[in-house]
């Protein structure tokens, strides 16, 4: 048989456009594909849940390749290890509760994983917006506004397309963009102390990884933060590279939204 390129893009189209129009209404749609929004994807696809993940970046990982300043070690408390060595990867305990890992091995087996459960992933995409709705006399996010990362990254005016959910996953990382954007346009009031985005603190690891976990939460109808953007919206501090509040905080983002979704 001589390969026929016409059919190599057939293919690709083909299959491309039916992952995408499958997606137009999806149970869950994750922004950022860090170590939260991979977790999450994973417990939620794994769950049974029609999941789509969007990352801005051509790879899946957020900021969990480089370890500590590139020093591609991470350290993972004892009581949440069990979320990266249940799905395979190394643990090494350093010293009392504090084990480390591979930070290549826990991104890439965290990636896979979620892929594998069923999470339709979509890189290349930046989300610029969400779609919101008052439902039963209340707003509620009901989707995102996505965007080709390339057309963002050169700064085209050119118009996005919409995709329907019934929960967001805000796991954009320190910079919670969508719900700066969500808060920007909106007169809203957030799930959070004063009711709006507080800002990170500077570092402290012990409180700022219990927050992570404590933070996670719905903080307006129809959207979580997970991650670095929980503590972000909440006003917490940020906790180096300490991985357990990140994995936690997926978890228990898909397991309050798997109940929700009933
Ligand atoms: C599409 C987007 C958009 C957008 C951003 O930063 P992340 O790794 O997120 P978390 O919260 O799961 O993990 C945080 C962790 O990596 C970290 O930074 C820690 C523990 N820091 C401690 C410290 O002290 O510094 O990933 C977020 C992802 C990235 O891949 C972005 O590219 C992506 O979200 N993203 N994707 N549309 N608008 N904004
Ligand atoms: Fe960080």
């Amino acid at each position: 048989m001589s390969l026929n390129e016409k059919i190599i893009t057939d293919a690709i189209i083909t299959e491309f456009y039916h992952k995408f129009r499958d997606c137009l209404d999806v149970d869950v749609a994750i922004v950022g594909a860090g170590p939260s929004g991979m977790t999450a994807a994973y417990h939620l696809a794994k769950a049974g849940r029609k999941v789509a993940m969007f990352e801005r970046k051509l790879s899946m990982g957020g900021g969990m390749w480089g370890g500590g300043m590139t020093w591609n070690t991470i350290v993972v408390q004892e009581g949440s290890k069990h979320v990266l060595e249940d799905l395979g990867v190394p643990m090494k305990r350093y010293q009392d509760e504090y084990f480390t890992c591979d930070a290549v091995a826990a991104t890439t087996t965290l990636a896979s994983q979620a892929c594998l459960a069923g999470t339709r992933v979509f890189n290349c995409v930046s989300v610029e917006d969400v779609a919101i709705r008052e439902v039963d006399g209340e707003k509620r996010v009901t989707g995102l506004v996505i965007n080709s990362s390339p057309v963002e990254m050169a700064g085209l005016h050119v118009d996005p397309l919409v995709i329907g959910c019934k929960y967001v996953i805000e796991a954009t990382g320190h910079d919670t963009e969508v719900l700066k954007t969500l808060c920007r346009k909106n007169d809203i009031k957030l799930n959070t102390p004063s009711g709006s985005i507080q800002g990170e603190q500077s570092m402290w690891a012990d409180v700022a990884e219990t927050d992570t976990v404590e933070n996670t939460c719905e903080v307006f109808p129809g959207m979580y933060v997970t991650g670095m953007a929980a503590n972000a919206s909440h006003g917490s501090y940020r906790m180096g590279p300490i991985f357990g509040g990140m994995l936690l905080s997926g978890v228990k983002a898909a397991k309050e939204i798997n109940e929700k979704l009933g």
